[in-house]
């Protein structure tokens, strides 16, 4: 029956609107339903019995899990996803996950309905009290800074090409999340079906680099003495992550990983320095930053005066980020891994002066191999009880080694001793920082690519953001057999250390409780993941946790089954 044509005759719009997504090349609509959706799910259930194509209907029981479970989603297939949400109360719920979307240049179509306008008279007027309590002069407002085009459907011929827009909008660099809004009186009205199983009419823009700046770019790094390459966001994709393995291996240039959210090299590269740039940009005579929005802490370094700093991202100038003053002497703005294949034989077209780039492997080489050192031997020190974060993810990363795997990081396992070597083996929260995305993003990139090992690290805090009672539901419901590793300090860490980062000698750094940031009583989270009939172990000394987390493997992958290990962390 799948794949039918709509045929002539008009479509309740759940129909209408599924079907455009699927033709969009939308698998998954990530709901939580409301009294806006009657249209919606009574379309739903016509377009099924019609055999139309749709995408699937994914209920999630918490917006922030859904929104952050199509940028998950995203993260692993590159396909935009759509989330659904009930008017202005389900989308401020979003609100958070838009916003992480938004910083992470992450595509997803969101809508949400509009609470009926009408009062009585018209079929879809208001039925409830939440008719006049949901309201609002501006819903758009909620969300309009963290999404590239919004805008309010007014006639339910709209839906094919609306739809078409908001996809390539969406999917046009910066990519981000776009919304619409749908009042219930237009759902209400029937759909034609004309145009609703049509491919997209209009196709993403995608940017490239001006030939005279990639020119400029490439003769600064061929000429420097001491290049390096600030890498945030990882290297535009695979072709991009090997061309830049390639190339900072052929040129000698050191690669930081400054608070990265994606790697842009394999991690034991002799060419990859670590995550502290200040050392490198003191000597720095020219700097590439590879899609970073803050490149490095302008309090804390100072560049040389004659430095060229290039900056390469789909807006090298960040745009629409108020305050950002770093310098940009080159900008080469477009898609990462474009500009990385046209600026890499550019600069091997200069010419070489072997002798200097022998001097200088040599030399980021034995720096990383110290750091490197440093980093290991720190995270062997841990296997205490409790036991450090360093020590989980140096087991981690050996126990993934060889497989095809991907670690979701939100306070939870540090990078450096994970020692990942592929492209989209790693992926941290984005700079906007929304906790609650670890998990539910981990859950939307095992659902795009099942076969793929798919790990949350997150730390105790961040999984009570995600809602795990909601995110543990849809990973039973959808049969997602992820693996949770709850890095459990009972405190949030991290704004105990902002206190003691502003006030370094100050009263708190005494306190045997500093107040606001402790989490005790923990509460048992290998419960909370029972609830879902996951398997759960609880881990107190770092030598059990190896095993475990081969135990975990196993059950994931062999009983499919979600898992959830508990684990004691120290505080720091
Ligand atoms: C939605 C949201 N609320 C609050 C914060 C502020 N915040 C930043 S880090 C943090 C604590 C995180 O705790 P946890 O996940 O346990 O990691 P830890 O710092 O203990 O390692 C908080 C509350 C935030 N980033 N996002
Ligand atoms: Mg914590």
């Amino acid at each position: 029956m799948k794949g039918e044509t709509p045929g002539d005759s008009p479509i309740t719009a759940g129909g209408a609107i599924f079907t455009k997504l699927k033709a969009l090349g939308v698998s998954h609509v990530f709901s939580n339903a409301g009294t806006d959706f009657p249209p919606i799910i009574e379309g739903l259930v016509e377009a099924q019995r019609r055999g139309l194509d749709l995408p699937l209907p994914v209920t999630v029981p918490h917006e922030h899990a859904a929104v952050s479970m199509a940028h998950g989603f995203y993260q692993v297939s590159g396909r935009a996803q759509a989330v659904m949400l009930h008017t202005n109360v389900g989308l401020s719920n979003g609100a958070t996950a838009i916003i992480n979307a938004w910083c992470d240049h992450i595509p997803m179509i969101v809508m949400s309905g509009r609470t009926p306008t009408t009062e009585r008279g018209r079929f879809g007027a208001r039925t409830v009290p939440i008719g006049w309590g949901q309201e609002m002069f501006d819903q758009e407002a909620l969300i309009r800074e963290a999404t590239k085009w919004q805008y309010e459907i007014r006639f339910p011929e709209q839906v094919p090409e609306l739809l078409d827009r908001a996809w390539a909008i969406a999917n046009s660099g910066p990519k981000g999340p776009v919304y619409l809004s749908l009042p219930r009186e237009v759902l209400c009205e029937p759909c034609p079906a004309e145009g609703i199983s049509a491919p997209p009419r209009m196709t993403p823009v995608t940017t490239a680099p001006d030939g005279d700046a990639v020119a400029r770019a490439a003769r600064a790094l061929a000429q420097a003495d001491n290049p390096v390459i600030i890498a945030q966001r990882g290297a535009g994709g695979a072709d991009g992550f090997a061309a830049l393995t390639r190339f900072v291996e052929d040129h000698a240039i050191p690669l930081v990983h400054y608070w990265p959210n994606q790697i842009a090299i394999p991690m034991a590269h002799p060419m990859q320095v670590g995550a502290d740039p200040s050392p490198w940009l003191a000597e720095a005579d020219v700097v590439l930053a590879l899609d970073c929005l803050a490149p490095w802490m302008p309090d804390g370094v100072k560049l040389r005066d004659d430095a060229t700093i290039i900056q390469a991202a789909p807006d090298p100038l960040f745009g629409r980020t108020p305050v950002r003053n770093f310098p940009a002497d080159i900008t080469l703005a477009g898609p990462v891994g474009a500009t990385l294949a046209a600026l890499i034989p550019a600069v091997g077209a200069e010419p070489r002066d072997e002798t200097r780039i022998a001097t200088r492997r040599k030399r980021v080489a034995a720096a990383s191999e110290t750091s490197r050192a440093a980093v290991m031997a720190r995270a062997e020190a841990g296997a205490s009880a409790p036991m450090t974060k360093d020590w989980v993810s140096l087991c981690l990363g050996r126990a993934l080694k060889g497989r095809r795997a991907t670690v979701f990081h939100e306070l939870g396992c540090p990078l450096q001793p994970l020692d990942l070597d592929q492209p989209d083996s790693y992926f941290q929260e984005p700079f906007s920082g929304g906790l609650g995305w670890g998990m539910p993003a981990a859950i939307g990139a095992k659902m795009a690519d099942p076969d793929r090992l798919v790990v949350a690290t997150v730390g105790d805090g961040s999984y009570m953001f995600a809602n795990p009672t909601a995110c543990h539901f849809v990973a039973e419901a959808q049969n997602v057999p992820l693996i949770v590793l709850v890095l459990n300090n009972e405190e949030w860490a991290a704004v105990r250390y902002s206190v003691q980062g502003l006030y370094p000698e100050g009263e708190s750094k005494t306190a045997n409780e500093v107040p606001l940031t402790s989490l005790r009583p923990s509460p048992d989270f290998a419960k909370v993941a029972e609830a879902s009939r996951a398997y759960t172990e609880t881990v107190t000394d770092g030598r059990d946790l190896p095993a475990a987390l081969d135990r975990a493997i196993r059950v994931a992958e062999e009983e499919q089954r979600q898992v959830l290990l508990n684990i004691a962390i120290a505080r720091g």
